[in-house]
């Protein structure tokens, strides 16, 4: 059973395959197509219809001059001499973005063409109200609906309680409270799962991302992060994936080990993550008001009157200055690349010498 699973590999169109994207796959040369289940440096797991493919795409952009990510749909050539390779990559309905750490001011996919964000945070420690607010903003800005999970929800007896104190700062948000041990809720859960709408899983390590996963499909599924895939020669090897299609329907997009978000130009997704504070500001006397000291700050009667916050003040305020200086930064980056070859731009950033010839490796440090 567990080894029918790992080698499951749905056709397209339960991967979410339409005839849209078949007419955009006629605009670019190819033999075959797929959706990425995995993205690595250099190559991509492709689920290309009841097999799954190592591609190599190290050389392919998408149209927003991303590389290919997890949820991707792809065109995939294979050429003889050079074998399989990610050709092109079709525009992306929605994407969880963060900034990719490093220095850099540059966009990380973590997951593209979603229908839900789970945001999940356990039970079984204090919810950090600022890390759920950062989860939010990139969801929203996704272009996917965010739904918290509070998981864990068997080790804290007054699970009502914390539902109604995050759906406080969750506006428009299903807040749900969740547990593997005893089942709570997961039907509630699965209820989201249904045909090929994807969801991203985005959360610490240890919440029970895996453990969720693993429940959904009721337990069958063992080892199911991992697939039998043929690489460039034809040869068959183990490979782990991050897309994950449930055998009741429905798709997971797991983003391990994500720990750092830092947010990328994500006004929107903060305006509807603060509503309060959006709609305050904007009957701000001035337009450039700092909701400081100034007349008629309509924060400012917020804060008196109890609409607004402190703390989601405070926090609002380090979100814009986080988007603000990203803007200064990328116009900076901009420049220098204008003048200077990346490579140079990207060691001179990290504190290094840029080097007279010779292109070299990306200067920042190791990414995921
Ligand atoms: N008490 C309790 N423990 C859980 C629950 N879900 C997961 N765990 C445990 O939490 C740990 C981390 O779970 P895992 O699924 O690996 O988290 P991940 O890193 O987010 O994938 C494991 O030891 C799980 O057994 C739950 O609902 N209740
Ligand atoms: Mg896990
Ligand atoms: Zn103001």
């Amino acid at each position: 059973m567990t080894d029918d699973l790992t080698a499951l590999t749905p056709n397209l169109d339960s991967l979410g395959w339409t005839a849209q994207l078949t007419d955009w796959a006629n605009t670019v040369p190819h033999q075959r197509t797929g959706r990425i289940a995995r993205a690595s440096r250099g190559f991509s797991l492709v689920f290309t219809g009841g097999q799954a493919e190592l591609a190599a795409s190290s050389s392919v952009r998408s149209d927003t001059g991303l590389a290919p990510s997890t949820g991707d749909f792809v065109a995939l050539v294979d050429d003889p001499e050079d074998g399989v390779s990610v050709a092109a990559v079709a525009e992306r309905r929605t994407a969880l973005i963060r900034r990719s750490p490093g220095r850099i001011p540059e966009p990380q996919v973590l997951a593209a063409n979603i229908d839900d964000v789970f945001i999940m945070h356990g039970l079984d420690r204090e919810v950090s109200l600022n890390r759920l607010e950062r989860q939010l903003v990139i969801a929203w800005a996704s272009g996917a609906s965010p739904i918290v999970l509070l998981t864990k929800a068997d080790q804290f007896p007054n699970h009502a309680e914390a539902v109604e104190t995050i759906s406080a700062i969750a506006a428009g948000v299903a807040v749900i409270a969740v547990s593997n041990t005893n089942g709570h809720n997961v039907d509630l859960v699965a209820q989201h799962l249904t045909g090929s709408r994807t969801i991203a899983l985005l959360g610490l390590s240890g919440v029970g991302k895996s453990t969720l996963v693993n429940e959904l499909s009721d337990g069958v599924v063992q080892r199911i992060g991992e697939v039998r895939a043929t690489d460039r020669r034809g040869r068959h090897t183990t490979v782990t994936r991050d897309l994950i299609p449930l055998p009741q329907g429905g798709i997971v997009i797991d983003t391990p080990g994500v720990r750092e978000i830092g947010l990328w130009q994500a006004r929107d997704g903060l305006d509807m993550t603060f509503p309060e504070l959006a709609a305050a500001a904007a009957t701000c006397r001035f337009a450039d008001c700092e909701h400081d000291a100034e007349p008629g700050c309509g924060v400012k009667s917020g804060l008196f009157d109890g609409t607004i916050l402190q703390r989601r003040l405070v926090h609002w305020k380090a979100l814009q200055a986080e988007l603000d200086l990203q803007d200064l930064q990328i116009e900076e980056f901009q420049r220098r690349v204008d003048s200077r070859s990346r490579a140079n731009v990207e060691r001179r950033m990290d504190g290094e010498r840029p080097r007279k010839s010779k292109r070299g490796k990306k200067g920042g440090k190791k990414r995921r």
